[in-house]
């Protein structure tokens, strides 16, 4: 085999085995905290959101899986099952349970780490029930962020919410069937503004140990601090075993929920080398979540998600295309230059070609967003939604 040849079958068997799983909220009318802008074609019920995501799935054949926000997904909490035959109905699977511990007055002082108990044995029972709803619809993932934090110097016992975080998760993660997955989010700031009860990957990593075996971070990309090198913290979690799944989207300034690469490609290339590198070395596939957490205030939302996967596949062939015996021995000779000649030269490929061959060799469109806009979708999902919208009003996402 040619090195043409053997990189584009690396390149492709990467594709085949890349599984993203859509968010549920980003198909759904959201805004900003200064409002919401309505699309007429976005989704109300669990039932659109599946059937926007199934047809991402139709055009890039690679989002097999939804992520559900429980309050906003499921009507009633305690009959969860119908769900997952509506899922399976569209070919897809429900995958990771996000609970909402965060929009009920309840908890304007937190939850799991509110000072008062009755509050925190409120968050802990819906994040039980979380677990039940996992079991239910046959879902491995358990995703929780938190929204607790505070405002001001002193509004906190910082030490005594830490041990609360700790007790509560360790009771969830008791809870959870053997095959179920937590994964723990960090965020540095917002919506609390002075301190956040798991502010970065390190707190996250800390909290997981102390839950148990099956927890594991989830690095949401647009939860840090400006500057920070997230590709070294994804190696790092890869090496302690730590690295549970993602959250993708990109941002400018905050957690700002863009499109994946649509500012800085280069970073999200790297953070998939990281990966990429790890499973050489390893020789097999890391038990990794790929998961998209975006909401689309501007763009159509299904174009949105389809450019985000075009995305996500795109710099991954690239990150599989790096020569690693090179970047080896580059190292080894302490050649800087060549070095990071060899992750440059891998992003600079024009991947378009491999990609086309392997969306030709599995018969899905050459162009998925054109192939999308030729069939009238979202016409016709406008078309059905928009009565019903003027109606209902649906969930907050
Ligand atoms: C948070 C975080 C969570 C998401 C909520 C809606 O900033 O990213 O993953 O569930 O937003
Ligand atoms: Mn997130
Ligand atoms: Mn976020």
């Amino acid at each position: 085999m040619s090195a043409d040849a053997a990189a584009t079958a690396r390149v492709h068997d990467g594709l085949d085995r890349l599984e993203i799983e859509l968010p549920s909220w980003g198909f759904a009318d959201t805004g900003t905290r200064f409002g919401k802008f309505l699309q007429d074609a976005a989704a109300l019920t669990l039932e659109d959101k599946l059937d926007d995501a199934a047809e991402v799935h139709r055009v890039t054949g690679c989002c097999p899986s939804v992520a559900v926000h429980v309050l906003w997904d499921f009507d009633d909490l305690a009959d969860p099952g119908p769900s997952a035959a509506l899922a399976a109905a569209r070919g897809l699977r429900i995958g990771s349970i996000n609970p909402n511990v965060f929009q009920d007055q309840c908890y304007r002082l937190g939850s799991v780490a509110n000072p008062d108990v009755s509050v925190r044995r409120r968050a802990i029972d819906h994040l039980l029930q979380s677990v039940e709803i996992g079991r239910v619809v046959g879902s491995d993932l358990l995703s929780l962020w938190f929204a607790d934090g505070t405002n001001y110097p002193g509004q906190g016992h910082l030490r005594r919410r830490k041990r609360w975080f700790e007790e509560a998760l360790r009771e969830v993660h008791d809870a959870m069937p053997d095959s179920m997955t937590m994964l723990v989010e960090y965020k540095p700031f917002e919506p609390a503004f002075y301190h956040t009860d798991i502010a970065d990957w390190g707190m996250a990593a800390a909290f997981a140990r102390a839950a148990g075996p099956r927890a594991k971070v989830l690095v949401d990309t647009g939860h840090h601090l400006p500057g920070q090198n997230i590709e070294h913290v994804v190696a790092f979690l890869v090496d302690e075993g730590m690295l549970g799944g993602f959250h993708f989207n990109d941002r400018h300034y905050a957690d700002d929920d863009l499109t994946v690469g649509s500012i800085d490609p280069y970073r999200v290339f790297r953070i998939l080398f990281e990966i990429v590198s790890a499973e050489h070395d390893l020789g097999s596939s890391l038990p990794i979540a790929y998961m998209v957490d975006q909401s689309h205030n501007l763009k159509p939302k299904i174009e949105a998600m389809i450019q985000t996967v075009e995305m996500v596949q795109s710099l991954l062939a690239k990150a599989l295309l790096v020569d690693l015996a090179a970047l080896d021995d580059a190292r080894d000779r302490g050649d800087v230059v060549d070095a990071e000649r060899c992750l440059a030269e891998a992003f600079a490929t024009d991947v378009r070609p491999i990609v086309a061959a392997w969306r030709a060799g599995r018969g899905l469109p050459r162009d998925p967003i054109a192939e999308h806009r030729r069939s009238g979708y979202a016409d016709a999902a406008a078309e059905d939604r928009r009565s019903r919208k003027s109606a209902g009003g649906g969930s907050y996402a």
